[in-house]
């Protein structure tokens, strides 16, 4: 049995990881961890510690103290405000990696980190984006996936760390807001048709986007953590997807539960300049042959459930 600790255990992948993990792990044998102190701790349940994952030893010991087996790293900047804070991101989500990886090599835990289709750069195909393949981001959120995929492999290959990664495409989920990505105007789309209406968007029609719903996220880093590593070749930053969706594509699939959603844009161009250099179709086909990744979600059916849980909530 695990003994999971987890950092930005408050985020948006956090918020709904955590409850799974100690769903099949039991409560107690899965620690969240996080900075900010506000009350949406208590939806987690079970046991909480506050804590800054850059301060030099700080998971070390919080791990140690729990009897880690496994540390969950998913205390992060993401991309619109890293690129609006660069020199903060770059402290925060390397320092924050390092952190975790150091307090994995000295207490021989496994540690799963996500990376990110911002890992990838303009020069990389962007359709069928491979799993291998040049990786040139020119996002600063992009430098720091990019490179602690990197420091990931390091780790295992000088030490032997057990270091798992998924590059996740946007994540979309009706239980926690993300904050400052560049994927994030869908859940927004989402929660405004159901509260007015109609949304503006900040992106432009035509920007394909790898997404994916949260379900299948949280049961993608369940699987990956428990693959057999003798049937992983890459072990690590894989890429996983479960659609290739612009703006217009989301609203055509509200529109046949909300006919007459109206979708407007003003586009914001710090956010358009990064999605434009992101892929718009990663090839997931590493996932799916080593470690059987499958979502189970399409468009449809997860706007048909992201509505459903919306209107119970806001409606
Ligand atoms: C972001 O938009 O920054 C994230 C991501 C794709 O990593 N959702």
């Amino acid at each position: 049995m695990r003994r999971i600790m987890i950092t930005g255990a408050l985020g948006q992948l956090g918020q709904e990881l955590t409850p799974r993990l100690r769903e099949l792990y039991g409560d107690e044998a899965v620690l969240a961890t996080d900075i900010r102190t506000d009350g949406s701790r208590a939806a987690l349940g079970g046991p909480f510690r506050t804590l800054d994952a850059t301060e030099d030893g700080a998971i070390y010991e919080a791990a140690a103290a729990h009897r880690a087996d496994t540390i969950i790293h998913l205390a992060a900047l993401l991309s619109a405000t890293a690129e609006a804070r660069p020199l903060f991101a770059w402290q925060l989500n390397m320092g924050s990696l390092l952190q975790a990886l150091e307090a994995a090599r000295a207490l021989g835990c496994g540690l799963f980190c996500p990376s990110s289709i911002a890992a990838f750069g303009p020069g990389a195909p962007k359709l069928g984006t491979p799993q291998d393949t040049l990786q040139r981001p020119t996002t600063m959120y992009g430098v720091s996936k990019a490179a602690g995929e990197l420091l990931c492999d390091y780790y295992a290959f000088k030490y032997g760390v057990d270091a798992r990664g998924l590059r996740f495409p946007g994540l979309v989920s009706h239980t926690a807001p993300p904050g400052g990505g560049t994927t994030d105007y869908a859940v927004e789309m989402y929660a405004e048709a159901v509260r007015a209406g109609k949304y503006e968007c900040y992106l432009r029609a035509g920007t394909f986007l790898d997404m994916m719903y949260m379900p299948d996220a949280v049961q993608a880093i369940v699987a990956l953590m428990e693959a057999d590593a003798a049937k992983l070749k890459h072990r690590n930053a894989f890429n996983v997807t479960a659609m290739s969706v612009d703006p217009e594509r989301i609203a055509a699939s509200i529109r046949r539960r909300i006919p007459g959603f109206e979708l407007t844009y003003r586009i914001d161009p710090l956010r358009q300049s990064i999605a434009d250099g992101w892929p718009s179709a990663l090839d997931a086909t590493a996932a799916a042959l080593e470690w059987g990744f499958r979502p189970a979600y399409d468009l449809d059916r997860m706007t048909d459930e992201m509505l459903e849980r919306l209107y119970e909530k806001l409606g």
